[in-house]
């Protein structure tokens, strides 16, 4: 069993085909037609090993083939999945076009996952090979991939954008290759997850292609926009809405950051005149302050979205006036659903919700909170707030090899259970207000809870761990392990978050605080009361 893809029921399918939502094509072919209609216009701008690259949609498609072509060479074929971490540099582009033309899936790890995160994505999607860079901000990327395919034996292959062996594979002739079936898996996503370790996430190039077409047009993207990348590029939301593909399909030109930071982005945007871009709320926060110094003209820029996490009315009044731009608000998630304000929504929807849905085929229920199994028809009363539940034409039906988890993941009627709480106003739009999974959202990184636990609890010294959220000004929120020692062992804070780190995950989950008590408080049936942590962390806050 353990399916790698939950299909939609072919009635519902086949509803979603009539409505011209999933149009059959791949992304192999979009890129064959966008060459087509814009094939000297610029597609990508970005930097790499060194210098400068500029590359127009025949030079991206060229290169497209010829990685396909390098691909198969060397035996990677339809169906392989290949673990892809890539920094925001140029190749990301035709290698993961290359591989799309290849029917082979990409697997999209980010660049701050370190080993263990590489390592489960590998064993856990049967990887054939890894893509990635040499060095990236003092990382050795290459000699990560290299352990992990010494210890996993699907791993076939590391390849290093920039390195020789890359230039050679890259430099293949081009070879008719069979399209994939566009009804079929085209890539891997992560989930932020809430238990254990990331879920993988099964993408098709039907469903996926309409939320990037529909992303477009809301976001309004012509071919003289340009759409600058700041944040990582394989994550969902740089990636789809309307991110990269959301401006290639527009035929407009991607500018790729190499750093997120202010100077680094502001520079582009002046340099390439850029006219849309979307960032997480501590990213705007930042921008809005370094905007305020006016070394840079920004007065190309027309829209800034704003999502992966909750973006507060404050920060949210700042950006129009800072930054000269129209706030766009976006909340999204891997797994399928994307929100947005839309550009002619009133300022009062755009400050305080988190828009609506891209498809008028979205269902949404908001249902009681406190039944994590409430039925998908079990709504709350208009108005008030429940925990959200959606299926649509983009929405997965069921996580990758993982049929236990999408037995609770998702109701017998096929709504994702997102976790998140939520409000609906009555022109539709959603209002987050806060979650009920065991997840950290730090400054729109997610920290599932249960896998920082598990690192903790490998610690010979502790016993018992539980990391729950703390409320932080800059990220929104930030982590807090609460840990119960072995007796006489008394584990330091600095030891446990350097134990946490060595084990080779991603910086951002590192606790940021480490308690260490004697017992956690505990709720009625004796489970660790979160809820009491939280409340703790709250009263230090205040004393302190
Ligand atoms: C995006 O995707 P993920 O998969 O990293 O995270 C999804 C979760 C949501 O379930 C929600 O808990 C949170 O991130 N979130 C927001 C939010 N946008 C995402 N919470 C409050 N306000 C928002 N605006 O984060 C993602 C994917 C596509 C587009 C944008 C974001």
């Amino acid at each position: 069993m353990n399916a790698d893809h939950v299909p939609w029921p072919p009635e519902v399918a086949a509803r979603y085909r009539a409505a011209g939502h999933w149009r059959g094509q791949t992304f192999g072919a979009l890129l064959t037609s966008l060459r087509a209609a814009h094939a000297d216009r610029t597609a990508v701008v970005g930097e790499q090993g060194g210098g400068q690259v500029r590359w127009t949609y025949a030079d991206l498609d060229d290169r497209a083939h010829r990685i396909a072509a390098g691909l198969v060479e060397l035996g990677v074929r339809a169906g392989d999945r290949v673990v892809v971490q890539l920094p925001n540099v140029p190749e990301f582009l035709p290698a993961v076009f290359g591989l799309w033309r290849v029917g082979a899936w990409p697997v999209f790890a980010l660049p701050a996952h370190r080993h263990s995160e590489l390592r489960h994505f590998a064993e856990q999607s049967g990887a054939v090979a890894v893509l990635t860079v040499d060095q990236h901000e003092r990382h050795d990327h290459a000699a990560t991939a290299r352990a992990v395919a010494a210890e996993v034996p699907s791993v076939r292959h590391v390849l290093v954008v920039g390195s020789a062996e890359f230039a050679d594979l890259a430099a293949a002739a081009p070879r008719e290759l069979p399209d994939p079936d566009p009804a079929g898996v085209a890539f891997l996503q992560l989930s932020g997850g809430s238990t254990g370790l990331p879920k993988l996430i099964p993408r098709t190039h039907d469903d996926y292609l309409y939320s990037v077409r529909e992303s477009a047009r809301i976001c309004a993207l012509r071919p003289d926009s340009a759409y600058l990348a700041a944040l990582p590029v394989a994550h969902n939301y740089p990636l789809s809405s309307p991110g990269v593909l959301g401006a290639l399909h527009a035929g407009a030109k991607v500018v790729l950051a190499p750093r997120p930071d202010a100077d680094t982005a502001f520079r582009l945007i002046e340099a390439e005149r850029v006219t849309i871009t979307g960032v997480v709320p501590p990213l705007a926060a930042a921008w809005v302050q370094a905007a305020a110094r006016g070394a840079h003209d920004l007065s190309s820029l027309e829209v800034l979205l704003v999502g992966g996490a909750k973006c507060g009315r404050e920060l949210a009044e700042r950006i129009g006036p800072a930054l000269g731009c129209r706030l766009q608000q976006v909340f999204g998630m891997a797994e399928g659903l994307v929100c947005y304000t839309r550009l002619d929504d009133p300022d009062e929807v755009v400050l305080s919700t988190q828009g609506r849905p891209i498809s008028l085929d979205d269902e949404i229920r908001v249902v009681d909170p406190d039944d994590p199994r409430a039925a998908s028809t079990a709504e709350v009363p208009p108005g008030e707030v429940g925990a959200l539940l959606t299926r649509g034409p983009y929405t997965i039906r069921g996580y990758y090899r993982a049929d236990a988890h999408n037995a609770t993941a998702f109701t017998p009627d096929g709504f994702y259970r997102t976790g998140d709480l939520v409000r609906r106003t009555p022109t539709g739009h959603l209002e987050v207000v806060g979650r009920a999974k065991e997840q950290i959202n730090r400054g729109g990184e997610k920290v599932a809870a249960e896998e920082v636990e598990n690192h903790l609890m490998a610690h010979p010294g502790v016993l018992d761990a539980a990391v729950v959220a703390v409320p932080d000004a800059y990220l929104g929120e930030r982590t807090c392990a609460y840990v119960v020692p072995v007796a006489g062992a008394a584990p330091t804070a600095p030891e446990l978050r350097r134990f946490v780190r060595d084990r080779g995950v991603a910086a951002f989950k590192v606790p940021d605080l480490v308690q260490v008590v004697e017992a956690f408080p505990v709720t009625g049936v004796g489970k660790t009361s979160k809820r009491e942590l939280r409340a703790a962390l709250a009263a230090l806050a205040k004393e302190g």
